[in-house]
């Protein structure tokens, strides 16, 4: 018979360090965005998944803690496949994270790097345990579960082999889709801009900040970095930017001035959702 131990046990079990190659990944995923995909569905296959989009692996204890951020504007069946992806992925990774889905409030220009940064700073007031950022559009489902959504230490680009883009980098700068960066490594670079209203070149100028800081960017091996964009068209209200070619001119200049130590914003609504946490922004428009 099992002998009582004498002394009294810890309130939580003490849970060894995951592995740093979990296992259990399976590698290469079929993906695809055919049948519709309920969110009901999606709750019932993730019951692991606590409020607001939160999880912590059962049987061990991660390194880091991972936010992920998610641009949004009016794309909710795009989020449907996502969430239906890559919470059972993440899960594999023996990820401790939280999933955050940054809604720009209004039909303003959109601007996604300003709504990475409010991200940033809105999950670390939910959770100051927050180490890794990992910034994703919402149309973004990675190809195989061998590409860690983790930080290194180096800034990491993950969407390096997307099949609109034939499997390869679309250019040798490219920083756009998905990425990832520590606390420290977001807060060298002064965060992200937020003066890129509308379509491109924000992804450029965060390259730019990344190189001038004297950071290398990271990348998964490009067998592994494969991934499947849901095919869309152009949104309204978020048209191709003129001034982006003259701005990512400029990053050495602006970055010091503009960037997580200068966002202005007002947050709308905190929404604790099954799958994940809805945060609506009001970020104002261009001037
Ligand atoms: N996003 C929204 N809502 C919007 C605009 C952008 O949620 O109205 C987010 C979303 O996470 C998206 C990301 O910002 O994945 C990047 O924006 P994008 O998907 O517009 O960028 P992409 O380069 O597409 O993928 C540009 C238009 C391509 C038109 C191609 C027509 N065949
Ligand atoms: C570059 C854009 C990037 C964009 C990339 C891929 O030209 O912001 O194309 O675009 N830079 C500028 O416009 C300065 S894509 O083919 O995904 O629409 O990410």
């Amino acid at each position: 018979p099992e002998v009582p131990s004498a002394r009294p046990g810890p309130t939580a079990p003490i849970l060894p360090p995951c592995p740093d190659s979990p296992p259990g990944l399976v590698g290469r995923l079929l993906i695809e965005f055919t049948s519709p995909m309920p969110l009901e569905r999606v709750q019932r296959e993730n019951p692991g998944v606590l409020l607001g989009g939160r999880y912590t692996p059962p049987d061990c204890t991660p390194a880091q803690t991972v936010a992920v951020i998610i641009p949004f504007r009016h794309r909710e069946h795009h989020l449907r496949y996502w969430l239906h992806y890559l919470h059972p992925i993440l899960r594999r990774q023996r990820l401790r994270y939280g999933i955050y889905v940054i809604n720009q409030h209004g039909e303003d220009t959109f601007n996604r790097a300003k709504l990475l940064n409010v991200g940033f700073l809105e999950a670390l007031k939910e959770d100051a345990a927050y180490d890794c950022f990992i910034f994703s559009d919402v149309d973004l489902v990675p190809m195989d579960d061998r590409n860690l959504y983790r930080c290194g230490d180096q800034p990491r680009h993950f969407a390096i082999a997307m099949d609109k883009f034939g499997f390869r980098l679309p250019y040798a700068g490219y920083f756009g889709g998905v990425s990832g960066l520590s606390k420290a490594q977001f807060l060298r670079i002064n965060g992200f801009p937020n003066e890129y209203w509308g379509w491109g070149g924000e992804d450029d100028d965060i390259f730019n900040r990344i190189s001038l800081t004297g950071m290398k960017i990271s990348r998964p091996d490009i067998r592994i970095g494969r991934y499947r964009m849901i095919k869309h068209d152009r949104d309204k209200h978020n048209e191709p930017n003129p001034q982006r070619f003259t701005k990512i001119q400029n990053t050495k200049l602006t970055m010091k001035r503009d960037g997580i130590g200068s966002v202005r914003y007002q947050v709308l609504e905190v929404s604790r959702q099954p799958l994940f946490t809805n945060i609506t922004v009001d970020i104002g428009r261009p001037p």
